[in-house]
């Protein structure tokens, strides 16, 4: 005899042309960031990797752009239940552990080779931070590295003093700080409105951010400062999984490390095609010159140092076994 809810799902699966499979799921995920991001254009590849993988049996709709559950709500949501799976940028949970942020701190991961071997010395303490939630992270991707975009050519530290820089987690908002600038957390949807109503006179983030938020609007030059490469984390919630038959969750998990494999290289693609496409939209890029490169290993050694004072033993013993293998 057929149950109420799986007539139900017989009917969505007909009106929307799924199998119709007992055992069919729809996964809800949200993502806070647009589509002309590579994060998104990737997980939406992610998503129908699955759905080709499971004929059907497992779909994934993708919401980006915050439209369906904003950036703070993303992790809740899917530890509720309420939602599947989210994508978040990591160092947002930074007030959870600061392992979190270790991403978004100087001189820790400057390249992406770095940056993966990064993602790979925190993955088992990050994932043992997810499971204890109930959740389960599928996978993370750097960004390109980050960098400072002006209205003016930056090439003397004092240009910071009061400038009001939009960052995008509490770790930039710090470094802000420290350079003497007046920093605001901004959603990357909300960087036009930011830059249109006066409320940021510069901002922080990647070539790739740049690009797809159209910087050329707002501002002149982009300073290549090579900051850091945080990453987004994609994740889904635990009993979700559970309730999936085994060829199913494996054929997630199998899209999920290709999934992996492609971000990073669309990351490095991607940073070469929007540094391309910033200079054509006629902003200018450049390094920083000593004096500002000097001013940003400041305020990057003392947020570091903060950094250290902060984080507990465990995030401790985790970097310095990745700098150790780094050195080694
Ligand atoms: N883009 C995102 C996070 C880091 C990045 O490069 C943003 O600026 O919001």
């Amino acid at each position: 005899m057929m149950n109420k809810t799986l007539s139900r799902s017989l009917l969505l699966a007909a009106a929307f042309g799924l199998p119709a499979s007992a055992s069919a799921a729809q996964w809800t995920m949200a993502t806070p960031y647009g589509d002309a991001s590579f994060h998104t254009k990737n997980v939406k590849q992610f998503a129908e990797d699955v759905a080709e993988a499971t004929g059907g049996e497992l779909t994934i709709n993708v919401h980006s752009g915050g439209s369906l559950v904003a950036h703070g709500e993303i992790k809740p949501s899917v530890r509720r239940g309420t939602i599947e799976a989210g994508e978040v940028f990591l160092s947002v949970l930074s007030n959870e552990d600061p392992i979190f942020e270790v991403d978004t701190l100087p001189g820790v991961a400057g390249s992406y080779d770095e940056a993966f071997e990064l993602w790979q010395a925190t993955k088992p303490l990050i994932t043992e931070l997810f499971a204890n939630q109930g959740m389960m992270p599928l996978y993370a991707v750097a960004w390109p590295a980050q960098g400072i975009y002006t209205d003016f050519e930056l090439n003397d530290p004092q240009q910071f003093e009061g400038l009001r820089v939009r960052a995008p987690n509490i770790n930039t908002q710090r470094f802000v700080n420290n350079l003497g600038g007046s920093p605001t957390e901004t959603e990357e949807s909300d960087i036009p409105t930011a830059f249109s109503t006066g409320r940021v006179d510069a901002m922080i983030t990647s070539s790739s951010t740049g690009n797809s938020m159209t910087a050329w609007d707002y501002v002149s030059h982009y300073t290549d400062a090579n900051l850091w490469l945080p990453k987004n984390i994609v994740f889904i919630n635990q009993r979700a999984f559970d309730r999936l038959d085994e060829a199913t969750q494996e054929a997630v998990l199998e899209a999920a490390a290709r999934a992996e494999e492609r971000g990073w290289q669309m990351s490095r693609d991607d940073n070469e095609s929007s540094t391309e496409a910033l200079k054509e939209n006629g902003i200018t890029v450049a390094t920083p010159n000593d004096e500002v490169a000097a001013a940003l290993q400041a305020a990057g050694d003392q947020l570091f140092s903060d950094w250290q004072g902060r984080a507990g033993e465990q995030a401790q013993q985790v970097l310095d076994e990745y700098q150790q293998q780094r050195a080694d």
